[in-house]
């Protein structure tokens, strides 16, 4: 029976990731996988992360299942760390996750529970998970522009022109901040006009927030996810804690959905019975682990002291190599790289170019020429900038 099974086709991301392993070149850099890495090139644990652990340790009197939507207490800090305190609590139902992925997974099912027909709208580029999944559960779904290659920032021109063709129950998937690949992301203003766009065509927005923290600071990356909850009657945000808590490997996320009232009750119910049907109950320890850093004032101030350093030392990155460039191109063609946020961006390189900068300098970026700015350090920057220009981008 298994030889009916066809080969499916693997993650280039990850399969970039064996790739550098395998390469015996010392001088090696990865700018692959979106993986947050120190200046030693280590993801090491959080301070508050190893502190709630020992926490939970030292109190921990059992292992019984918890619920199936997940502990209340995780939803609460949840909508509390994306919504604000101020978001209207008889309109919110919450479900905890397998990662982001889980909770985009499950607002995805959830969509086309409700509207079986619903087209999921999404920007071109986007992570390539979002479409191997939309196409695994066979659901429709379209491109809209998003990214000028020419100046690496949004086509928002375009994209508006393009969210015109929305029918109602549509959704529109939305990377909260920080977009993966590109790095390019929409101001205040621009979420202001697409809040306006779904209100109007009576579309879904599903928000991707995987990098909360990682752009410009907590608030400011939850800033657009803020605005579109406080205009539109359904919001569906997916949170992923993996990256913000470096808690990767334990698989934590929140997929939150604000619905009318009335709705709420059935809403919830729906939420944990699709993790019954999936997977019964998510995993507990990064959710006990994210839920002890953002109730306790003490833990909580570390963990965002030290996510502060996290998104500061990406930033100087950044500004690093856009001068570092600026200094050896005589001229400002990169400097999006220091407008870009989070931790990629999107250099504008042809596939050879990457496969030139791997095979002469080591340098291993994804194929689209997405690169991971935390795989740099103060030291690989100038190496990186060298590399860009031999390359002839
Ligand atoms: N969405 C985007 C855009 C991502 O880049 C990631 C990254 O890993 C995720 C969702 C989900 O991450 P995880 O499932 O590891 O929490
Ligand atoms: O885009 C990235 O690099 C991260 C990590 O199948 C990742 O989101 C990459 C591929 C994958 C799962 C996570």
């Amino acid at each position: 029976m298994l030889n009916a099974l066809k080969p499916q086709a693997p993650d280039k991301i990850l399969a970039l990731m064996g790739m550098f392993r395998d390469d015996p070149r010392p001088g090696k850099i990865d700018l692959g996988v979106g993986v947050y890495k120190d200046a030693q090139g280590l993801t090491p644990v959080m301070r508050a992360v190893r502190a709630a652990e020992k926490r939970i340790w030292d109190n921990e009197t059992t292992k019984t299942y918890t619920a199936l939507a997940g502990e209340p207490a995780f939803h609460a800090a949840m909508a509390d760390l994306v919504l604000g305190s101020d978001y209207p609590k008889d309109r919110l139902s919450a479900l905890q996750t397998v990662g982001g992925t889980g909770a985009c997974r499950m607002g995805f099912e959830l969509a086309r529970l409700a509207n079986p027909g619903a087209t999921v709208w999404t920007s071109d580029p986007t992570w390539p998970n979002h479409l191997s999944i939309l196409d695994y559960l066979g659901m429709a779904h379209r491109p809209y522009r998003y990214f000028d290659a020419a100046t690496r920032s949004v086509d928002f021109q375009a994209m508006l022109a393009d969210l015109q063709g929305l029918k109602p129950g549509d959704v529109v998937l939305l990377h909260g901040c920080c977009h993966n690949p590109t790095g390019a992301n929409l101001t205040t203003d621009q979420w202001l006009a697409i809040a306006d766009l779904l209100a109007a065509k009576g579309a879904l927005p599903l928000i991707d927030l995987a990098y909360q923290g990682f752009g410009d600071g907590l608030a400011e990356d939850a800033a657009g996810a803020r605005l579109i909850a406080s205009r539109l009657p359904e919001v569906f945000i997916a949170a992923s804690c993996s990256k913000n808590f470096g808690i990767y490997r334990e698989r934590t996320g929140c997929l939150l959905v604000l619905s009318d009232a009335t709705d709420r009750a059935v809403t919830q119910g729906t939420l944990a019975w699709l993790n019954r049907q999936t997977y019964s109950f998510a995993p507990d320890h990064g959710a006990r682990v994210v839920t002890t850093i953002l109730t306790d004032p003490a833990l909580r101030a570390e963990w965002e002291a030290e996510l502060e350093q996290v998104r500061s030392g990406m930033l100087a990155l950044r500004r690093q190599l856009a001068d570092e460039l600026r200094l050896l191109t005589n001229s400002d063609r990169f400097d999006f790289l220091a407008r870009h946020r989070g931790m990629f961006s999107r250099l504008g390189a042809t596939p050879e170019q990457v496969e030139q900068m791997r095979r002469d300098s080591a340098i291993y970026i994804v194929g689209d020429s997405r690169m991971n700015i935390a795989g740099l350090n103060n030291q690989s920057v100038p190496v990186l900038a060298r590399a860009i220009v031999a390359a002839g981008v």
